[in-house]
């Protein structure tokens, strides 16, 4: 499944989680391949990611996933794809339906079958970097792993259909959200039922005209009596819309995230953000991580005591983030990006597939009410006068899809940044103490971030330190206690959490370490030069998610800062 619960009841779905059949194609033109003289000679499951398996490990090419599925002639059905790594083309019956680049999106492509029977469904699957996947890039300091690594479905639709829901909260005072139904109607429909339940109790029952062709309903509601979505008392509903004869059901937090002046508000109330980065992979697993990896790192990162999460550098899948609204864990969820510079953003297919990207993000992320901040482009060289069309026109769609979060992005560019003010809250990714300086000097390092100048126009937003971290190899102890050891991350983090958050300074919205896990990064040789096994190393966790010490450094200190058990 692609949520944490069923999102339909009356709508037919087949859910295609399962093992298909596979072909390795290697490095060939997709526009070459005859669907029908592929030889299936492997099998492979989805999700999940070829390059994650051995006989595929560290190998880039085309490949082919087939599976077959009983369709009804005449029917529209739509395919809903989890995420596929990273550019795929989709073919039924041999006719293509559409290409899709960039991973970590869910989208869906339609078809109608001519007759009932069984139909061919294949998926070209491309793990290579390429121009049809101007998004990805080698130099990214992780492992761009291929796959299907979301799941897949088969929906079956009628003349009238529930295409999107969303539900946002206008005002937590008073219990206000705004829902919003995009649907579509083949035909010109008659007067049309339409039922809503809030937490199974029906709160709406009307027969409503509707226009023939596509349409947005959108409904304020006033629940009386709810009480709110916070990281304490994180607390959801449910909300499920009957339109005609199709159905949708999704789930929601009442919770209103704003800045104001220097501080984070959630309900009016000043949040400090204690969290991790997380990149979503396994070296199992890679990208197309099982429900049991999600629910595990979910248990790992509330076990450190931690309140927020970013989700770095791409969109979460839906699954972790329903996980993460039932945890109370704020989430910072942004469009894919590392160090991108002009070369990209004067790519048209780059910014064509980053506002798409960003579209796909949104969808599926806005009613998640653990989605408290949207950025883009990390580390971008947003210090580029010529970068900065490019982030204001990132950002600007950003803001014209949901308008509701704070949209920020992180910077390493710090005192030479030319776009900070197109940011509601200033980002800093730093590593005082490890690329240079001491252990002794992150204090005043820290401080300089802190004591930001004024006429830079940034002294009245929030900041936070949205990255910093020192690497320790697994199990590597020294006498020197110098960088790579165990040793060395334990002191490292011990000083940052220290400063930042021990009553020195007030000035920190938030920090957020970098990071959870110990993942798998890109093979260039420039890359390896600094990352050691081929991994980043920074991870709290090692890359089966085993505990290095500075893990329980941090769960004691964020667990005391907030107040848990230790
Ligand atoms: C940057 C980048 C991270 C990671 C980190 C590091 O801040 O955003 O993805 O590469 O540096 O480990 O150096």
């Amino acid at each position: 499944m692609l949520r944490r619960f069923r999102q339909h009841n009356l709508r037919k779905v087949t859910d295609f989680n399962g093992i298909w059949d596979f072909a390795f194609l290697g490095d060939v033109d997709p526009d070459q391949i005859n669907p029908s003289e592929i030889d299936y000679d492997d099998t492979m499951s989805v999700p999940g990611c070829f390059d994650a398996t051995p006989a595929y490990a560290g190998i880039r090419g085309l490949t082919a996933y087939r599976t077959t599925s009983q369709v009804t002639g005449g029917k529209l059905h739509r395919l809903v794809f989890g995420n596929v790594h990273h550019w795929c083309r989709v073919i039924v019956d041999g006719k293509p339906l559409g290409d899709h680049d960039g991973g970590w999106t869910n989208f869906s492509m339609d078809f109608t079958p001519a007759g009932d029977g069984r139909a061919e469904i294949v998926v070209l699957v491309d793990n290579r970097f390429t121009d049809r996947s101007p998004m990805h890039v080698d130099f990214y300091d992780w492992y761009h792993y291929g796959g299907l690594a979301g799941g897949v479905e088969l929906h079956r639709l009628d003349e009238l259909r529930i295409d999107a829901i969303r539900i946002i909260t206008t005002d937590y005072r008073t219990r206000s959200v705004r829902l919003e139904l995009d649907y579509s109607a083949d035909v010109q429909p008659g007067p049309t039922p339409l039922t809503i339940y809030f937490d199974d109790q029906p709160i709406e029952e009307q027969e409503i005209e509707l226009s023939q062709g596509s349409g947005t309903l959108e409904m304020d509601l006033e629940l009386e009596g709810a009480e709110l979505w916070s990281p304490e008392e994180p607390n959801l509903y449910g909300l499920r819309v009957i339109l005609g004869t199709d159905d949708i059901q999704e789930r929601f937090g009442i919770r209103q995230i704003a800045t104001s002046g220097r501080k984070l508000l959630l309900n009016g109330e000043e949040l400090t953000l204690m969290g991790v980065n997380r990149h979503a992979l396994h070296t199992l697993f890679g990208c197309g991580l099982p429900e049991q990896t999600l629910v595990s790192d979910i248990q790992q990162i509330v076990d450190l005591g931690c309140n927020f999460v970013r989700g770095a550098h791409y969109p979460q899948d839906p699954r972790f983030l329903d996980l993460c609204d039932e945890y109370g864990l704020c989430v910072w969820v942004e469009s894919i990006g590392w160090s991108n510079n002009v070369r990209h953003f004067e790519n048209p297919a780059f910014m064509d597939s980053q506002k798409r990207h960003i579209e796909e993000m949104v969808a599926q992320s806005i009613s998640h009410p653990s989605v408290i901040v949207w950025a883009v482009l990390n580390e971008g060289h947003s210090e580029n006068e010529a970068c900065r069309p490019a982030y204001a026109e990132l950002i600007r769609h950003l803001r014209q899809l949901d308008d509701s979060r704070p949209v920020t992005f992180a910077t390493c560019r710090y005192f030479e940044d030319k776009c900070l003010d197109l940011a509601d809250i200033i980002c800093i990714n730093c590593y005082p103490g490890w690329y240079r300086n001491d252990i002794s000097e992150i204090g005043e390092e820290l401080d300089k971030f802190m004591a930001w100048p004024d006429e830079e126009g940034h002294s009245d937003k929030p900041m936070m330190i949205s990255e910093i971290g020192a690497g320790a190899l697994p199990g590597w102890r020294d006498w020197h206690e110098q960088r790579w050891t165990e040793q060395y991350q334990v002191r490292y983090l011990q000083e940052v959490i220290n400063h930042l958050l021990g009553g020195g300074t007030d000035r920190a919205c938030g920090l957020c370490i970098w990071q959870f896990g110990d993942i798998r990064t890109s093979e260039t040789p420039g890359m390896m030069r600094g990352k050691p096994r081929g991994f980043n190393n920074k991870g709290l966790v090692d890359e089966y998610r085993r505990p290095k010490p500075a893990y329980y450094t941090v769960r004691d200190a964020f667990r005391e800062l907030r107040g848990m058990d230790r």
